[in-house]
């Protein structure tokens, strides 16, 4: 059924509890933890507790989660990196480098950004 638990899911195994990450924040409908190979001082991932392959089907199948996930991505922002601003990419789809198909926001700070990203 859409949005269960999927057994070869690296995140659904850190939702569970059965793979360790360092979390940073939880809520009912999210977890935030650090990315194991930052790119910023600041690198926390978002995810919703519910698996959907990406940020785009998540929001087309359960809007207020997709809300949760930007809502805990702004509080977690703040609660590591302050308010000197943050970016949030949601790499969707392999050709846009996504490497783990459950949906997550990468939430970076700490230091300046180039525009366009590469
Ligand atoms: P991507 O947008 O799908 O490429 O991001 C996946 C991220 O998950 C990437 O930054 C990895 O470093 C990160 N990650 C992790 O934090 N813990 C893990 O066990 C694995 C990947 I595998």
């Amino acid at each position: 059924m859409a949005g269960e638990p999927q057994a070869d899911c690296l995140f659904c195994k850190i939702v569970k509890g059965d793979v360790p990450a360092t979390v940073v924040k939880e809520t009912e409908t999210t977890v935030a933890f650090r990315d194991i190979n930052p790119q910023a001082p600041v690198h926390v991932l978002v995810i919703p507790k519910v698996h959907y392959p990406d940020a785009a089907s998540l929001a087309a199948a359960e809007p207020a989660v997709a809300a949760d996930v930007l809502r805990e991505a702004g509080e977690v922002a703040l609660q590591e990196n302050g308010d000197s601003g943050f970016r949030i990419v949601f790499n969707t789809g392999a050709g846009a480098g996504q490497t783990v198909f459950h949906a997550h926001a990468h939430v970076l700070g700490g230091r300046g950004f180039n525009w366009p990203p590469g």
